[in-house]
């Protein structure tokens, strides 16, 4: 691997991301060469010492590694569909599913190109701090992305990365809707967002310490109930029903929490634990 941080690279695409990808890069000293479809994105990254290329081309030409943050994988094929790929190395950091990078990782390599994918789990501000998280599936890379982050190598498949960023986002996402839930209700009895929140991120933290038991459970394929039986959940599951249909607040997430119990429990599972659930999660 190319750990010198004189290793040139170029970044493809100056929004949001992809200005602050490049700016972490001229800060670690690496020489940048940049590309924007509206090239004016680059004057400030220019003045800061990156070196504007006046045609995909020229950037693709520029050598070292070429990284790629466009708005979505459709954009980023329509870039380059008629760029001279051979010999060129990709690390495609535009957000998108594990089809679109499986993909774009077989059309790349059949243009002679060596692709990586990759998933950017982080915010434009954050990025060149080790809060960054950068997820990269396809061969091993040759080139240190350290300037942009805490950088991970998930395997060989070329879609793992952004099936790590969709079940992380999936993660995220539902955490939130957790947590407005628990807001709507509260808020019904005059408790505001800011009194229930470090509440709401004791109880996050707390079910963030089972992941690894329920995950040892989930790899075994077995469910004793050490802690709660499902139906003994199911009973507090049905409080969250009533209670936001007696408080007058979307019950939706209540009902379909509830709903996937039921059907583990129909099934059999009533005496497991909860992770059994995984059995609902793997069929559509
Ligand atoms: N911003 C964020 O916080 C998130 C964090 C997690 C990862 N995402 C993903 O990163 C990709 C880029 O996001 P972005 O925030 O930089 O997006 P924009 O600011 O909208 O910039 C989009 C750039 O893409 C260029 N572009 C779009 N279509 C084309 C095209 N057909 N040909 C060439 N370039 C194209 C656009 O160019 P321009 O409009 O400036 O000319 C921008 O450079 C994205 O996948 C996020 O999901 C960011």
């Amino acid at each position: 691997m190319d750990n010198e941080t004189t290793a040139p690279v170029t970044v493809l695409g100056l929004g949001l991301m992809g200005t602050a990808l490049a700016r972490a890069f001229l800060a670690a000293g690496h020489p940048t060469t940049v590309w924007n479809r509206t090239a004016a994105k680059a004057s400030a990254l220019v003045a800061e010492g990156a070196r504007l290329a006046p045609t995909i081309g020229d950037a693709l030409a520029a050598g070292g590694t070429t990284i790629v943050c466009l708005t979505d994988y459709p954009a980023v094929r329509d870039l380059l569909d008629d760029a001279a790929l051979e010999g060129a190395t990709l690390v495609n950091l535009t957000s998108g599913d594990s089809g679109q990078a499986r993909e774009t990782a077989a059309w790349a390599e059949k243009r002679g190109a060596r692709y990586l994918d990759g998933a950017i789990m982080a915010i434009p501000s954050s990025i060149g701090t080790d809060e960054a998280v950068i997820l990269l599936s396809g061969p091993l890379p040759d080139f240190d992305l350290g300037a942009l982050g805490t950088v991970s190598h998930l395997g060989e498949d070329p879609g793992l990365a952004s099936l790590y960023d969709v079940a992380g986002l999936t993660m995220m996402w539902s955490v939130l809707n957790a947590w407005l839930q628990g807001t709507a209700m509260l808020k019904t009895a005059g408790v505001d967002a800011a009194t229930y929140a470090p509440f709401a991120q004791q109880i996050a933290a707390g079910v963030a310490g089972w992941l690894p038991g329920y995950a040892e459970q989930v790899d075994k394929g077995s469910f004793p109930a050490e802690v709660s039986a499902l139906e003994t959940d199911v009973r507090a599951m049905a409080h969250m029903v009533e209670e936001s249909e007696a408080l007058g607040v979307n019950a939706e997430l209540p009902k379909l929490i509830k709903a996937m119990a039921d059907r583990a429990i129909a099934a059999g599972h009533g005496g497991e634990q909860y992770p059994v659930l995984i059995r609902e999660f793997e069929r559509p």
